[in-house]
């Protein structure tokens, strides 16, 4: 099951035989007040810095996120997207939970988007879906509903059955374009919660096969030395069958964790990307 997506000169493929996808995460105002400021100041100069890093440390596609109160989310996506554009031939993860902004963000990118995302909510699903249709775009789909983020792997799964009906049989949106989100979790909360993760990762693959993608910070939210969290959990994950993580990549202990799963894992033929990646390092 091959996840494609493009960029006018670039293309990504996430898939159970390909190299683990890089989402960077940082292109968010999440937690970041000052990067707000400049933000609502209208200053996006920011954004070129968070590019070039994440770019450095190894990002196969940029997670853009420009959610925060007191601005006009639709606009400043857009914005941030064509800036983003100017500044790598990277795919985009278009992330936010506005519909509006979705659309502007879909409308601004050129090339087949990621959209992130939508829920089993019906209201949701009938919203989005069709705009991932008239864009030809790929979607995350999350398995909770108005009611619950069910803890209950099978419950996620049952969701996760749900999403996948809707969109292929109503929208007509291919299987290969649905990336599911099995839900991380933070570990400070309730360390019995990342092993439901991990569970609904074996199922959903086991049932569905299709491509998954999680936010692997929220893992380790709150928690002392968060990389290495974080580069124990991802090799965990993508031995269940994760293809892919909206992560930190300028955290090189977790990029050079995730390399070495591909390496065990059979997805880095001869070692060519590992060998290549450190002898590259050696030189610089
Ligand atoms: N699933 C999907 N999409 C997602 C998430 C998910 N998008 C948003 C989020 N979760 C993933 N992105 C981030 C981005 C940043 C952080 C965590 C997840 C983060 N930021 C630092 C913090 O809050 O401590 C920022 C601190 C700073 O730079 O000052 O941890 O789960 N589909």
């Amino acid at each position: 099951m091959h996840t494609v997506l493009r960029s006018p000169t670039a293309e990504v493929i996430i898939g159970d035989d390909q190299p683990f996808c890089v989402i960077g995460e940082r292109i968010n105002p999440t937690g970041r007040r000052l990067f707000q400021e400049q933000l609502r100041a209208g200053d996006l100069s920011r954004i070129e810095v968070d590019v070039a890093e994440q770019l450095a440390g190894g990002a196969m596609v940029f997670d853009v996120n420009m959610g925060m109160p007191l601005a006009d989310e639709a606009e400043l996506l857009a914005a941030a997207i064509r800036l983003v554009q100017t500044q790598s031939d990277r795919p985009l993860c278009i992330d936010s939970s506005v519909v509006e902004a979705l659309d502007a963000g879909l409308a601004a990118y050129d090339g087949k988007a990621l959209v992130n995302s939508v829920t089993a909510e019906d209201e949701r699903l009938d919203a989005i879906l069709p705009l991932v249709k008239r864009y030809g775009a790929a979607v995350i789909g999350l398995p909770n509903d108005e009611n619950e983020i069910p803890e209950d792997p099978a419950r996620r799964v049952e969701l996760t059955r749900k999403i996948i009906h809707v969109a292929t049989e109503r929208y007509g949106i291919p299987i290969e374009d649905i990336v599911i989100d099995p839900l991380a979790m933070p570990i400070g909360a309730d360390t019995s919660l990342v092993v439901k993760t991990l569970d609904t990762i074996s199922m959903i693959k086991e049932e569905f096969g299709v491509n998954m993608t999680l936010g692997a910070s929220n893992v380790s939210f709150g928690m002392p030395q968060r990389h290495a969290i974080g580069a124990a959990f991802l090799p965990m994950a993508m031995a269940r069958g994760l293809t892919s993580a909206i992560m930190d990549a300028r955290a090189s202990q977790i990029v050079d964790a995730v390399k070495a799963a591909d390496l065990l894992l059979g997805n880095d033929a001869w070692g060519a990307n590992w060998i290549s990646t450190f002898r590259a390092r050696q030189g610089a």
